[in-house]
């Protein structure tokens, strides 16, 4: 069965997290991604954090499966000589460098799109047009700068930041997204295009509810939902909510039983209104059901802390498995706190493709995160990260260099 971008050849400028997010999607999805590398050293992940000397990292790994490794030296003349016979004979060319740097390389849009006015250039930055323009962005920047981390924690602490990579890997997402659009509109104008996706504005993106809130925060000066109504003051930007939900179903997490040792012994609790009747036999509450007090979704708005604590009394008495086992009976939502350890164990998660246990030469077995982006018609098959420079011969040969011409960029150090 052929894959959903078969036939689509992709330079891969890119490094670290963000960029290498979008392309390994990509490649999941069929496309033939060639990262192109610095000789000697390549992306600059490949060392970073090492678990075992000598070997390509865990960070790398899990960002680069499915593609080739060619190292180029695209500063040398001869280099930029390849670059360019190859950009004649790609589609993409995805690159998330500091602002300027392919300009700097001589590879401007103007000289790409000249030399091949179907190339399609995609790229990563940390702002886009603007007074930051120039600034390099990495993850905890993104966050920090598109309304994530003013948004994340507790009213009474500092900024913080998530564990979600939504800077990087969020905004990976959102250009493999701009790039495959951009693919279809090709397919009717015949021409490529720039794909521009900013770090800032994809964590933006992500924040869209907050945006929201804000809004509704300047016509009201209150937001019934959140922790600190009705006991304290709202000021003029949306505050720190907790764990509170971002919806119109109140939420939060709760102890559960064996919290005083384990970190993770904890569950997301949803008072979802459609379940209210369902809550209060669960709890112990029937009460709760007819009492003005309670049985709306607005009375209950000014009381959310006592109602949570007084679930909390019920749902400490079991383990999280136990409290979503029996929530889930009566259809109230839920979620236990999954730690990393009990999500890379989790049997259901490895029959899906969505862990998947790669082979490496270097490094033997590995664990990874797979195609979270399942088609009937276009499956995954996770291969391991390339080594540096493992492809390079066998992908010039493809662009047209024969043996002679490969030796000679070899001795004259462009590859
Ligand atoms: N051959 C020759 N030179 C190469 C090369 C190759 N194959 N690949 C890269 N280079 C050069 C670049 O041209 C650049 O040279 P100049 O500075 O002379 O123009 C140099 O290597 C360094 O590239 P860089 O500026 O991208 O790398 P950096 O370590 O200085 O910055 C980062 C890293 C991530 C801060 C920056 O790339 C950036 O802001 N990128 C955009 C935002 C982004 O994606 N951030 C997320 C990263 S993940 O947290």
């Amino acid at each position: 069965m052929g894959k959903a971008l078969e036939g689509v050849r992709i330079l891969d400028f890119t490094h670290v997290q963000s960029g290498p997010t979008c392309t390994q999607l990509l490649a999941w999805f069929g496309a033939d991604v060639i990262k192109i590398e610095r000789a000697g050293a390549g992306d600059v992940t490949r060392d970073q954090l090492r678990d075992i000397p000598g070997v390509d990292s865990l960070y790398f790994t899990m960002l680069n499966s499915n593609k080739r490794s060619i190292t180029l030296d695209t500063k040398n003349p001869e280099g930029k000589r390849v670059l360019e016979q190859m950009i004649e004979q790609a589609d993409v060319l995805v690159e998330n460098f500091a602002p300027g740097a392919l300009d700097r390389m001589g590879f401007t849009w103007e000289h790409i799109h000249k030399l091949n006015p179907k190339m399609i250039v995609a790229s990563v930055k940390g702002f886009g047009p603007g007074p930051y323009e120039d600034c390099k962005v990495y993850e905890n920047v993104a966050q920090c700068v598109g309304g994530s981390a003013s948004t994340t924690g507790f009213d009474d602490g500092p900024p913080m930041v998530t564990g979600a990579q939504i800077g990087d890997s969020g905004t990976g997402l959102h250009l493999a997204l701009g790039i495959v659009t951009a693919l279809y509109q090709r397919t009717m104008t015949g021409r490529g295009q720039r794909v521009l996706t900013a770090m800032q504005d994809g964590v933006l993106n992500l924040c869209r509810v907050k945006l929201r809130d804000q809004q509704r925060l300047d016509r009201n000066g209150v937001m019934e939902e959140y922790p600190q109504y009705p006991n304290s003051e709202f000021g003029e930007a949306v505050p720190r909510a907790g764990n509170a939900s971002g919806g119109g179903q109140p939420g939060w997490i709760l102890k559960c039983k064996g919290w005083e040792t384990d970190p993770n012994a904890y569950i997301y609790f949803i008072t979802q209104a459609p379940v209210w009747g369902s809550i209060c036999k669960v709890i112990g509450k029937p009460e709760w059901v007819e009492h003005p007090d309670y049985a709306t979704p607005k009375a209950r708005l000014p009381r959310l802390k006592q109602i949570f604590a007084t679930i909390e009394h019920w749902t400490e008495t079991k383990t999280k498995f136990e409290v979503m086992a029996i929530l889930n009976e009566y259809h109230i939502p839920c979620g236990p706190i999954l730690s990393m350890k009990e999500i890379a164990e989790e049997p259901s998660l490895r029959e899906t493709g969505t862990i998947v246990e790669v082979d490496h030469p270097e490094r033997g077995k590995y664990l990874t995160v797979g195609n979270p982006i399942k088609l009937s018609d276009s499956p995954t098959h996770v291969e391991r990260s390339p080594l540096l420079g493992e492809h390079t011969d066998e992908v010039l040969a493809e662009f047209g260099f024969n043996r002679q011409q490969v030796t000679a960029l070899r001795e004259v150090g462009a590859i």
